[in-house]
């Protein structure tokens, strides 16, 4: 008895390490879910950007209308597309629209949240407040983590000029 004790008690400790990582990856609110939210290190004064997969758990459509953050004076959704060898970034000013069951995600050298003129630095191990705002699910409250350049996967672009 006391043996199986042992070994549920361990095993029970191992289950909380595993499922206890020092942030979360995933945000949940009312039917979406923001997963792995970063950002990149940029200037005070400067521009910065914000990366994440958002997925539509509705069952019906829903439309990302805006992200908002106090660490910039102004915050777009862009899309990034290359014409021509060159890349050009548009806003959405219609926001996102998510299918039911869409899920999309921002990434370096597509979709990106545009950070416009930081009134803060954003450095490495940063955690930056944002909040994205959908027509039917609501406010879904994120921390974007900012991580180096290099940390990027293989292939990823990096370069956002404006
Ligand atoms: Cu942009």
């Amino acid at each position: 008895m006391f043996r199986l004790n042992t070994l549920l008690a361990a095993a029970a400790l191992a289950t909380v390490a595993a499922c206890a990582p020092a942030q979360p990856a995933t945000y949940a609110a009312a039917n979406v879910a923001v997963a792995e939210p970063f950002s990149r290190p940029a200037p005070q004064g400067g521009n910065g950007a914000g990366f994440f997969t958002v997925s539509n758990n509705n069952t019906g459509p829903d439309t990302l209308l805006r992200v908002e953050s106090p660490v910039a004076l102004r915050v777009e959704l862009h899309e990034t597309s290359t014409e021509g060898g060159v890349m050009r970034m548009r806003e959405l000013k219609d926001g996102l629209k998510l299918k039911a069951g869409e899920t999309v995600t921002f990434q370096p050298g597509g979709k990106h949240v545009m950070f416009l003129g930081l009134v803060r630095p954003l450095a490495v191990g940063d955690r930056i407040p944002a909040t994205l705002v959908f027509e039917r699910a609501g406010r879904a409250p994120i921390e974007l983590t900012v991580k180096a350049r290099d940390a990027a996967p293989a292939g990823g672009k990096e370069e956002h000029a404006h």
